[in-house]
């Protein structure tokens, strides 16, 4: 999917949405520049045919959108929320503190950045206690799309089976590519 592709579907979110209609997991962005890197955690959830919502939601540019997004994640029906931002990253902790869900945090390198996203993964990785955000790796917003899945696979058998075949698909295909080696 293009980038223009990913406006038109958060603009319809909900639309093809699972049993419920509603989505299941959130995924947010300090800016739509962001969308280049987290577009692959809508991607993972696509494929596993996990109900999604995502849009731009600005610690700094748009606090007041941050806290009612925050606020009313949980009502709304979310089980976790997927936010990424770059520099000074603000937004998953914020939102962490606003929001009895899991928040899964995402640290973006800007283009042209000059600390190759290590500020964005301090900023975010760096929570006190009692206020957590499961960090990943900087720019890897597909591991962030997969721990929603996990989260919500951890309630509901049909996706966990979907993940127990993804892990052994996976397997399998570093074996084959082992054995093409080996030979
Ligand atoms: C952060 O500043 C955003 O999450 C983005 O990674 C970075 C640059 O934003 P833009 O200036 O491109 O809107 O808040």
């Amino acid at each position: 999917k293009t980038d223009a592709a990913y406006r038109v579907a958060a603009a319809a979110a909900g639309a093809s949405a699972g049993d419920s209609g509603k989505p299941l997991v959130g995924i947010i962005m300090g800016s739509d520049s962001d969308l280049a890197t987290m577009k692959a955690a809508a991607q993972v959830l696509e494929e596993f045919g996990v109900p999604l919502e995502l849009t731009v939601v600005s610690a700094h540019r748009t606090p007041e959108r941050m806290f009612e997004y925050a606020r009313t994640a949980h009502s709304r029906g979310l089980k976790a929320i997927i936010a990424g931002a770059g520099g000074a990253a603000h937004l998953p902790g914020m939102v962490a503190a606003m929001t009895p869900l899991p928040v899964i945090g995402v640290p973006v390198k800007p283009s042209g950045a000059h600390l190759d996203g290590l500020d964005a993964l301090l900023s975010i990785v760096q929570m006190p206690k009692g206020v957590p955000v499961a960090t990943v790796a900087i720019g890897n917003a597909a591991n962030a799309g997969l721990l929603a899945i996990r989260i919500i696979a951890s309630a509901d058998p049909k996706m966990l089976d979907k993940m127990l075949a993804y892990q052994t698909g996976m397997t399998e295909t570093v074996l084959n590519k082992a054995a093409k080696l080996e030979e």
